[in-house]
């Protein structure tokens, strides 16, 4: 379990910060990984499509053993498992689950990209990231903590 990764865990449809709780039970139970910080669960405003309901946000640490794709395929089955239908881009979701970073990764496939391209224009993402990892650096984009002032408009909530 050498690898550390960020996930960002995302809801908003039925009820989300159930959702999110138990999402963090599914990534603890992952094979070849462990759940090393947990950030508090926020609510935020939807960016994208704004007319949908409101989200409920958090950002994982985790160890694993799992490669980057294994890992997407892991966090997709967890996915599916809370019942997401993925119907339009960017639209309502019972759960979504991304990889943030994987170590100091920079990796550019059809079915993966990382740093996570939009990692660092959401508060969604950032706030809880700064919470469990201040001083994080975004390879290539510099850390975390100087991108928040950016976000500081979008509205987020932490509960
Ligand atoms: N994929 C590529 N890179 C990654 C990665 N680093 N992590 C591929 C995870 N998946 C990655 O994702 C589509 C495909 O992206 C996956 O099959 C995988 O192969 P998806 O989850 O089906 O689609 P999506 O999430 O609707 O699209 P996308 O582009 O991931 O959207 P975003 O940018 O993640 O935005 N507002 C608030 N407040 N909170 C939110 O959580 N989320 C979104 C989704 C929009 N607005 C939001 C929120
Ligand atoms: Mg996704």
């Amino acid at each position: 379990m050498t690898n550390t990764a960020y996930i960002a865990l995302g809801a908003n449809l039925g009820d989300p910060a159930a959702t999110v709780r138990a999402a963090f039970g599914a990534l603890a139970n992952m094979t070849e990984s462990r759940v090393v910080h947990s950030s508090s669960l926020y609510r935020t405003a939807p960016v994208g499509i704004t007319e949908q309901p409101e989200f409920v946000n958090a950002v994982a640490q985790i160890e694993t053993g799992l490669a980057p794709e294994a890992l997407l395929d892991a966090l997709l089955d967890i996915e599916h498992r809370f019942g997401r239908v993925r119907a339009e881009r960017n639209g309502p979701r019972t759960l979504d689950l991304d990889i943030l970073l994987y170590n100091d990764q920079l990796i550019d496939l059809p079915r993966l990209t990382l740093p996570h391209p939009r990692l660092h224009l959401r508060a969604f993402v950032l706030q809880p990231l700064a919470e469990i990892a201040p001083n994080l650096v975004i390879p290539g984009r510099g850390s975390v903590a100087a991108w928040l002032p950016a976000v500081a408009n979008q509205g987020i909530v932490r509960l």
